[in-house]
């Protein structure tokens, strides 16, 4: 009785907290997602950041160093389609190089959701950028999770939004190529999980909003599999 009362005093006290993985190769652009983030919106006990603000400035002229370890940082969300639900989200940025993505299965289990970002001018590594993407889907903690293998169990059950970075470059490949050539197998094969690929620029500020509005819907949307923390 006392542990129901006090959950739901949290359920209406607090609010969500949802934890979502930024993944994603080497030199995607994961670092500089967080960074945009932190410029843009605010924390979970701060007032509004000051209006809108050139971020594409202010992220040029930061020194953005591969990440060897993690990057944490937590906001407040809303969408725009429910601007009173405000949640907080709590992004981990981790190191993309190779030797590094074997930690990445460690938070599997305590995440909300999953962003991979893929660098758009990068074709050359197109097919390590797919097979690192089906690697994560396919990775036996989600099914360890799920209480063993069987049918809708034996992959990924959190959302993931896929960002083709980088649309701002000439050289960038443009959604419906990615869609059609290179990762339709990837596209076809998470067809049947909540996945969504969606063209953005994090240096030009293009196109994050909408991508996360459409990543908090669906987490939100899958609060019953995966609970909502409450601070
Ligand atoms: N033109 C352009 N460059 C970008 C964009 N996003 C990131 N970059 C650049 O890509 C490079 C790598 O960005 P990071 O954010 O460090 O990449 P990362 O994914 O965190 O890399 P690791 O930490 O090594 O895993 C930097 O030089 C960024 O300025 C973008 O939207 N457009
Ligand atoms: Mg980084």
């Amino acid at each position: 009785m006392f542990h129901l009362a006090s959950s739901l005093y949290d359920r209406f006290s607090r609010r969500e907290q949802y934890n979502i993985l930024i993944l994603g190769l080497d030199n995607a652009g994961k670092t500089s997602l967080l960074e945009h983030l932190k410029l843009v919106y605010p924390g979970p006990g701060e007032k509004k950041k000051p209006g809108e603000r050139d971020t594409t400035q202010i992220l040029k002229s930061k020194r953005i160093l591969p990440t060897v370890g993690q990057n944490v940082t937590t906001i407040r969300y809303s969408t725009q389609s429910q601007p009173r639900h405000a949640v907080n989200l709590k992004f981990w940025d981790l190191g993309g190089q190779r030797s590094l993505r074997n930690m990445w299965a460690r938070y599997y289990s305590s995440c909300h959701g999953i962003i991979f970002i893929i660098d758009s001018t990068d074709t050359e590594r197109f097919q390590e950028c797919y097979d690192t993407l089906v690697d994560v889907t396919r990775h036996q903690s989600w099914r360890d999770e799920a209480g063993g293998p069987g049918p809708g169990h034996d992959s990924v059950n959190v959302p993931i939004l896929m960002m083709a970075n980088k649309q701002d470059l000439p050289a960038a490949v443009d959604l419906v190529s990615l869609k059609t050539g290179y990762f339709i197998d990837l596209v076809s094969e998470l067809d049947a999980s909540d996945s969504k690929l969606l063209p953005v620029s994090v240096l030009e500020n293009q196109g994050i909003r909408e991508s996360l509005d459409w990543l908090v819907s669906r987490i939100v949307y899958n609060k019953t599999n995966r609970l909502p923390e409450y601070r």
